[in-house]
């Protein structure tokens, strides 16, 4: 699609005028388009095009992403030295006043200042970034835990309840749209056989010993921005910050921080989980959350990683048979490849399952 980033970028309230857009980043959700001013001293922006065919209700989505940038950029301001523009995403109001658009084909937008000399990652190399990975995940958390106000709009229903997750599998494996179910018979037996020990986290959650609290929910390294020394600056993509359990965010930064291969590798010799990638994102997140988790959140921060590349791994599987209908993909096996990377990496979690714990244990 062709969309007249101009028009809709002039819908804003922006410090500057537009010289240029181009499609920008790597997410699989939304349309993320980098946009150029022409005064080389104000800023860049990120324009988006909002996938609502996932979020239904963009007024709740953009209400909760006001409230958490109002609340952080405040904590921001009080801390000496801090670059609120940096550190924290920017919404820019619109014309109207509002924190998104409709354009004339009635497509949602928003848009925020371009974060600028930003380091990203899909894949972490080396122990140093995985724990700036792990602090900022933990500030993030201690950040919010004070927001006043009701709890925040559920924008995906149940997004990490497994048991939901695993409800639309089995139904989407009865329905078998486009008729792919005959040849994962595989792929499908090794999800299926893992389900009851996935239910654990919620279990202790029902069972009130484990705290709802406000968490990010899609952690993934790529959504963590670092600064030009790579040094933690600024945690993105706030579509899905809602109430959920701290092993959501920490399974999820687990999932992508410790992988020493892509998230959709072909070749899955190359999928690992890399246990001193995961010391050292460990060790990031407690020195920030450390005194604040209970005992039972700590003793399964271990059993996050395997549930929530359980999780995705189980949602990338029901999108492939479902016809690729929710994830972004780059060519016709892509979700497949994503589901069958996520298992191989579930099985290496399982292996070093013991160290995880033992590394755990040592660190609380
Ligand atoms: P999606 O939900 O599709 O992943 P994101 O909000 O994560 O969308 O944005 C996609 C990508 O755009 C990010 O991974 C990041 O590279 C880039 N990005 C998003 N917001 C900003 C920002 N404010 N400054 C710089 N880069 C950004
Ligand atoms: C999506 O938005 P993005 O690309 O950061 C997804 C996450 C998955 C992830 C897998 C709203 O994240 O839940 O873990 O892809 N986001 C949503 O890469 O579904
Ligand atoms: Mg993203």
């Amino acid at each position: 699609m062709n969309y007249d980033l101009k028009v809709i970028f002039e819908q804003f309230t922006a410090d500057g005028s537009y010289l240029m857009g181009e499609p920008y980043g790597s997410g699989h959700i939304h349309d993320t388009f980098r946009v150029e001013t022409k005064e080389t001293d104000k800023d860049n922006y990120i324009l988006q095009r909002l996938n609502n065919k996932i979020f239904k209700n963009i007024p709740a989505l953009q209400e909760n992403i006001e409230r958490v940038t109002v609340h952080l950029s405040s904590k921001l301001k009080a801390v000496p030295g801090s670059n609120i523009k940096r550190e924290c995403l920017m919404l820019i109001p619109s014309l109207d006043g509002k924190s998104w658009i409709i354009d004339k084909d009635g497509n949602y937008w928003r848009m925020y200042i371009f974060i600028s000399n930003h380091r990203s990652y899909n894949i972490v190399d080396n122990p140093d970034k995985a724990f700036e990975g792990g602090k900022a995940i933990g500030r993030f958390q201690a950040m919010l835990a004070d927001m006043p106000g009701e709890p925040l709009n559920e924008t995906i229903p149940r997004f990490h309840d497994i048991e939901n997750r695993l409800e639309i599998l089995e139904r989407t494996i009865k329905q078998n749209p486009v008729g792919r179910v005959e040849s994962l018979t595989e792929e499908i037996s090794q999800y299926l056989k893992r389900g009851e020990e996935m239910k654990t986290i919620l279990k202790l959650g029902r069972a009130g010993k484990i705290p709802l609290r406000i968490t990010h929910n899609d952690t993934k390294f790529n959504n963590i921005l670092l600064d030009e020394n790579d040094k933690a600056l600024c945690v993105i993509d706030l579509d899905t910050v809602m109430p959920g359990y701290v092993h959501y965010d920490f399974g999820d930064a687990i999932r992508t921080v410790t992988n020493t291969a892509a998230e959709d590798e072909k070749e899955l010799s190359k999928v690992k989980m890399d246990i001193n990638l995961f010391r050292a994102y460990a060790k990031g997140y407690l020195s920030e959350t450390g005194s604040t988790l209970n005992q039972v959140e700590k003793e399964y921060l271990a059993f996050a990683p395997k549930l929530i590349t359980y999780t995705i791994g189980v949602r990338f599987l029901t999108d492939f048979i479902d016809g690729d209908n929710y994830f972004k993909i780059h060519h016709e096996f892509h979700n497949l490849q994503r589901t069958r990377a996520q298992l191989k990496l579930v099985m290496s979690m399982e292996e070093q399952y013991g160290e995880m714990q033992r590394i755990i244990g040592e660190l609380v």
